[in-house]
């Protein structure tokens, strides 16, 4: 827990990570228009009271000027945030280069750059020193701010170099970093050119979170066989210096997703969309529109449902609402259009005057349409590729208590490890499979998914993004910092 200090005041904790849970929109030379996404993230911290939190990142715009720097530091101090500033050049070299078009792919089992992505290859260097460069930015804003005492929890991938920087700004500095994506099995993450450094730099943190046990023995493996150090129960040992790696899994806050389908604005979007898929069972795809989300094969997979299942036709509805992120990234825009074109395919294939089967959205829902949505769904598809947790598949089932749908899970999204007792577990590559459990799963008797669904409700009401953010804060607070230990001896 944390410890509050002799005059009451609480521990503080610096939250890193790329991007600032706010949006920042610029209304004037100095004058900036702000507003707290509310994620997972958030509220899993807001949980956190024993702490008080202050936000470091990336506000998500450029902002060259140094009037419009201070009046955005300024508005973000409000909300407890705090801006580092990368320009366009970084941003593109870091983020979209070696974060989105490096890291991602390869922790999701994509592999590196080939082909018609080789040119990135041939800038992987320069990629990696703005990655490098980038993260000193991060160093140095938290070094600013920095009091005697603070917890610096950082956060994901695009943060890989920070404990490093940090840990040689400040040895006393108590430091942990969580993954949320999957850490890949050590054979691939041995192809990445800067495999060592990275690796060196992650464990210079005393604490090291991964979502799932696989996560965190594929990366003390990487360290023992690429770096050639010792594994130990606890965690990875470099001469005598240990490194807490332990599993964490995230959660979400249920409890705002059951208070919700109480709203009447919740209730009357539930009684629409009732009336307007009638007669009809509701199977419900929600993801951001990214390759690991497995949205084709998923699409390819009902169609197989189909193909095979004539009776089912006109008795059953897909929709699947996909949010396109990273729209810059060519690879992104080709999958939009594969999708596009498949579903419009299979609606032509199958669709009546009055009916299509596939309802596709290229678009975010707000939260409350979004619970709606959860609460009339007969059976959700979740077929990731590769998944660091997938938090739909939480929320689907917060919302399910009185309807108790079927959720059908790719068993490569860290979920399996949590929800696998409730959820019909597929292989989201094998088509002919999930065509399949998609029968099984409309077909299913009550008593079955009644039991299905308590195993998962009771898991994701009591493993919350509150619960999570507290175990992980108070686990990096009890580790012992090398220097502390040093200095006690
Ligand atoms: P994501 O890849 O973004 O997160 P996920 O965990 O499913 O994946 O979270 C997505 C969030 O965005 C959910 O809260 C969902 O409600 C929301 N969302 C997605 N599509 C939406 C849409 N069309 N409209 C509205 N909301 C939408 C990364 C990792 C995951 C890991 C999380 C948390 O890739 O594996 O679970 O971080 O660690």
């Amino acid at each position: 827990a944390g410890r509050n200090s002799f005059d009451g005041s609480k521990q503080r904790l610096l939250v890193v990570a790329n991007r600032l849970p706010v949006s920042a929109v610029r209304r004037g030379e100095d004058l900036w228009h702000l507003e707290i996404s509310v994620g997972g993230l958030v509220s899993a911290l807001l949980g956190v009271k024993e702490f008080e939190t202050r936000w470091i990142g990336w506000a998500g715009v450029n902002v060259p000027d140094e009037i419009g720097q201070k009046a955005l530091t300024k508005a973000l101090a409000e909300k407890r945030c705090i801006p580092v500033f990368l320009d366009e050049e970084i941003v593109h070299q870091y983020y979209n280069g070696y974060c989105n078009n490096i890291l991602w792919p390869l922790f999701h089992y994509l592999g590196l750059p080939q082909e018609d992505r080789l040119a990135t290859t041939r800038s992987f260097q320069s990629q990696f020193d703005a990655y490098k460069k980038a993260n000193q930015m991060f160093a140095d804003v938290v070094s600013q701010h920095y009091e005697e005492g603070d917890v610096v929890w950082c956060h994901d991938y695009h943060l890989m170099f920070l404990p490093k920087c940090l840990k040689e700004r400040n040895s006393k500095m108590k430091v942990g970093w969580f993954l949320h994506t999957p850490f890949p099995s050590s054979e691939i993450h041995r192809t990445l050119p800067s495999r060592s450094e990275l690796l060196r730099s992650v464990l210079a943190a005393d604490l090291v979170g991964f979502h799932t046990y696989d996560y965190a023995r594929h990366f003390v493996s990487a360290c023992t066989r690429i770096l050639g150090l010792e594994g130990t129960p606890e965690g990875v040992e470099d001469q005598g210096k240990l490194t807490r790696v332990a599993a964490f899994p995230i959660g979400i806050d249920s409890d705002r997703f059951i208070r919700a389908l109480e709203l009447p604005q919740v209730q009357d979007h539930m009684k629409e969309l009732k009336e307007r898929f009638a007669g009809r069972k509701v199977m419900l795809g929600v993801d951001r529109l990214d390759m690991i989300k497995g949205i084709p094969q998923k699409i390819l997979a009902f169609e197989k449902f189909l193909e095979e299942n004539p009776s089912w036709r006109d008795k059953v509805v897909l929709l699947q609402i996909a949010v396109p992120t990273r729209t810059d990234v060519p690879e992104y825009q080709k999958l939009t259009s594969q999708v596009h074109e498949i579903v419009g395919r299979i609606n032509g294939r199958f669709g009546t005057l009055t009916a299509v089967p596939i309802h596709h959205l290229d678009r975010s829902l707000d939260f409350h349409a979004l619970c709606a949505l959860y609460a009339v769904t007969d059976v959700a598809l979740v077929t990731s590729l590769r998944d660091g947790m997938n938090l739909v598949s939480y929320e689907f089932v917060a919302c399910q208590d009185s309807k108790k749908g079927v959720l059908i899970l790719s068993e490569f999204a860290g979920a399996a490890q949590s929800l696998g007792a409730g959820a019909i577990l597929v292989n989201p590559w094998n088509i002919t499979e999930v065509a399949s459990s998609i029968g099984y799963a409309l077909n299913m008797p009550a008593d079955e998914r009644e039991k299905r669904h308590h195993h998962n409700f009771m898991h994701v009401t009591t493993h919350t993004s509150q619960e999570w953010a507290a175990t992980f804060v108070s686990e990096l607070n009890d580790t012992i910092v090398e220097a502390q230990l040093r200095t006690r001896q």
